[in-house]
């Protein structure tokens, strides 16, 4: 049972009623669908206050250990219709609205994303979140409140275009602005004697509150996210003298550390500004935390046993050096003592192994803006190549560059990878000398999501086959999917999941209509990639093999083929060239094919601008082809082929991250596996001339190559994919063509699955009921229990 089924439609609509009339100031008549939705949004916001003020009680109660995740995106999305959900109030609020002439899917439609992320990551963090209040285990999300977040993609001529995202330009309804919880953060200046930091500039964070409600309302922990503000609000003395711009500097200075989130993976000129960011976070969070801490105990050594810090990746890693620095400089105690403690405090999640994506800063800059923290790493390091003995390699400091994954390794209790092929590749590459070095570090623990947003909030039509079939509860036990197994030779369940995702893509269809002006075809296989745009996520390997079933539906239409839909979403980083292109190439891809009379239903293809959370939520549902088709070795984890497998779709995929896992959970002989291991993928790349070698065994991907350089996708400009096509040949990166064939060979046993419907269906049934384990709870539960030490408080 949950606690707000008792509330009455009625009550409920009091509650709307008074906050549009005394919030908003708005009579009913007048109040526009805005209005309504702020209205909702607080009626709704009040109901989660009981139950998070009774688990912070609880929490200082207990007097046990807390949770702090400390990271620089929470890709968070849209909030009420899942706070709606958790707090079983969906029928409710749907009925009052509906009683006042107001749909609720207009309402749930205007609420702007809070796209506080790039990709999986950030995303992971806002699933993880959830789950630790579904768990009742005591957590705060830290991370910033950047005004702008991400940007919004526009596309002008199939380019991607850059422009700022508006998401808080309107109130926010679910924050709680704490003007008192005020911490400065300081930077640059120098060095007095020995040690003693003399800053040159402020800023303050200030923290605004959001609540965040676990499944049934039973608990809510707090994401606070850190704003910046001038220390000094406003020269007025410039002012008056008539120089307002000048005047004004100091505030729009410090605005700017909470503007915008940076696209994580490009090399971009605001690197000193990212740091800053990085290390605005991790002070004003660490701040908070001793703050707290004090407030219940008095001996620092304690720390360890109150407080269990994550790192989601190297961006907080200055936590170790900062940590060291509080307990020193501001509360007395000795290097030893600093340092132990910090240690014991602190964990890492290390999320790729990409080089490129590891950080690291010159130690010129981290001197320049940090130079207390500077000397802090040196010392760390210090220590750490005497205690080990390491190779030169393995230090922190090496070649004038400060190297945030080993400082994150060395300064951490727990080193975890997202998934077990990850975790394994963790130790054999990039931080085998660290593994090395202190071997009990390393541990896995496979990502997941939480089942509440991405099955049973964006899937209510399979949502209700899987309550029909094995009963309520599954959302908060997600292994009891499996019993959905039992089915398997039930037609009318079989039957049912296929009538689910139907109507999924017809709601999708009429969606495409209305905002892209394309009919897509429910009979088609719908066939999605959506994620990051990246090279080694091999976008481009799914548009060749696009341009290749184009050209031979062309010349051969009444060849029997089934229609496919294939969909695009994703941002490419706003400095990558590559991606970029490749964005560009799916565009022109798209407009060839969707104008081919000769095609017609056959093929269309389809890239919606802006892809984020919401997208996400529509889209999954009505997928039948999940995309996982990275270079084996290189995608960490992956969450997205999570939520497609939870959702009934198959996946074609690549030995990589957790597609690995989800072949095992839903049995190798209901997946579509291709391409190369991630040892076949080593061997490889040691072969000179590998791409150049495929392509020239592959005639299918030479005659693709060769529709490109003709320009049959830019008749307007023939040379424009010359470089994209001549890098295909003679770099090829992430061997897409190696992979090439094998990717083919395995869409062509797709086609024809699918044209046995029952029998895809049957093999839907068993993905669903293999996706159990890919619930963030299991994930969390695997946190808990071997990394933070903590217990929940339900
Ligand atoms: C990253 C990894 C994914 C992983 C995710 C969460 C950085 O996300 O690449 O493989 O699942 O973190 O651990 P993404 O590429 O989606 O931005």
């Amino acid at each position: 049972m949950n606690a707000m089924n008792d509330l009455s439609a009625e009550a409920l609509r009091i509650r709307i009623t008074q906050h549009l009339t005394y919030t908003l100031g708005k009579d009913k008549p007048h109040a526009s669908l805005y209005d309504w939705r702020m209205a909702v949004s607080y009626s709704v916001r009040d109901l989660i206050i009981e139950p998070w003020f009774a688990a912070t009680r609880k929490t200082y109660e207990a007097q046990g250990k807390r949770v702090y995740y400390l990271s620089l995106e929470f890709l968070i999305g849209r909030i009420l219709g899942d706070a709606m959900m958790n707090l079983g109030l969906f029928e409710t609020v749907q009925d009052v609205l509906e009683g006042e002439g107001v749909s609720l899917a207009d309402v749930i439609e205007d609420e702007p994303d809070a796209a506080l992320g790039n990709g999986g990551l950030g995303r992971l963090a806002a699933c993880f979140l959830e789950s630790m209040s579904t768990l009742a285990c005591p957590a705060y999300g830290y991370g910033i409140r950047y005004e702008h977040g991400l940007f919004r993609q526009l596309f002008e001529s199939g380019r991607q275009v850059e422009h700022p995202e508006d998401w808080l330009n309107q109130p926010h309804p679910w924050e709680f602005e704490r003007p008192e919880a005020r911490y400065t953060i300081s930077f640059k200046g120098h060095l007095d004697g020995q040690s003693v930091w003399q800053p040159s500039e402020t800023v303050y964070a200030r923290a605004y509150d959001m609540p965040v409600v676990g499944w049934q309302g039973k608990w809510a922990n707090t994401l606070r996210l850190w704003g910046a503000h001038p220390t000094e609000l406003f020269d007025l003395e410039q002012f008056n003298s008539g120089d307002h711009t000048a005047a004004a500097a100091p505030e729009a200075l410090a605005r700017t550390l909470s503007r915008v989130l940076y696209p994580e993976d490009t090399t971009d000129s605001g690197k000193e500004l990212r740091l800053k960011q990085e290390y605005f976070l991790t002070s004003a969070a660490l701040q908070d935390i001793l703050r707290r801490f004090l407030s219940e105990y008095d001996d620092f050594a304690q720390l360890p046993d109150k407080v269990a810090i994550q790192m989601n990746d190297t961006h907080p890693a200055l936590a170790g050096p900062e940590l060291i620095r509080l307990l020193m400089d501001e509360h007395g105690l000795d290097w030893n003592a600093a340092k132990r403690i910090a240690l014991g405090c602190l964990n890492y999640t290390n999320h790729t192994l990409l080089p490129e994506a590891l950080e690291t800063w010159s130690t010129w800059l981290m001197g320049r803006v940090l130079p207390r923290h500077m000397q802090i790493i040196e010392q760390i390091d210090q220590e750490h190549r005497a205690a080990t003995k390491c190779a030169a390699d393995l230090a922190i400091v090496k070649h004038d560059q400060v190297h945030m994954g080993t400082l994150a390794f060395v300064m951490a209790s727990h080193v975890n990878g997202v998934s077990a092929l990850h975790t394994d590749l963790m130790k054999e590459t990039v931080f085998s000398g660290l593994h090395g070095l202190y071997p009990a570090r390393v541990l896995n623990q496979t990502n997941g999501v939480t089942p509440r947003r991405w099955l049973r909030l964006s899937n209510p039509a399979l949502s209700k086959v899987l309550t029909d079939t094995i009963g309520a509860g599954w959302e908060s036990d997600l292994a009891r999917l499996s019993e959905l197994n039992t089915f398997e030779d039930d037609r009318a369940v079989r039957d049912a999941i296929g009538a689910a995702k139907r109507h999924n893509k017809l709601a999708l269809s009429n969606w495409a209509s209305d905002r892209l002006g394309i009919t897509l075809n429910p009979d088609a296989v719908f066939d999605v990639q959506i994620k990051r745009m990246h090279e080694y996520k091999r976008q481009l390997l799914n548009v060749f093999e696009t341009i290749h079933r184009w050209s031979a539906i062309r010349s051969n239409p009444e060849a029997g083929w089934t229609p496919r839909v294939k969909i695009f979403g994703g941002k490419a980083a706003p400095g990558y060239f590559a991606a970029k292109e490749i964005i560009r190439l799916i565009n022109d891809v798209a407009n060839v094919v969707n104008n081919d009379p000769v095609v017609g239903d056959l093929l269309k293809v389809v890239y919606p601008a802006n892809y984020n959370v919401s997208m996400a939520e529509r889209l999954i549902p009505a997928t039948d082809l999940s995309e996982q088709i990275s270079t084996a070795g290189k995608e960490a984890s992956g969450t997205g082929n999570m939520k497609f497998t939870m959702n009934g779709a198959l996946t074609i995929g690549t030995l990589d991250g957790a597609n690995v896992e989800i072949r095992e959970q839903v049995g190798a002989e209901n997946f579509f596996l291709f391409g190369m291991t991630a040892a076949e993928v080593r061997d490889r790349y040691l072969i000179e001339g590998h791409a150049r070698t495929a392509i020239l065994d592959s005639p299918t991907l030479q005659d693709v190559l060769q529709m490109i350089v003709e320009g049959r996708f830019s008749p307007e400009d023939t040379d424009r994919y010359n470089g994209l096509v001549d890098a295909t040949w003679n770099h090829d990166p992430f061997l897409v063509a190696s992979d090439f064939d094998s990717y083919l060979a395995v869409q062509a046993e797709v086609d024809l699955a699918f044209a046995d419907e029952d029998h895809w269906n049957r093999l839907a049934l068993r993905n669903i009921a293999g996706s159990g384990y890919f619930s963030s709870d299991r994930t969390i539960k695997g946190y808990m229990a071997d990394i933070w030490d903590t217990r929940s408080l339900l």
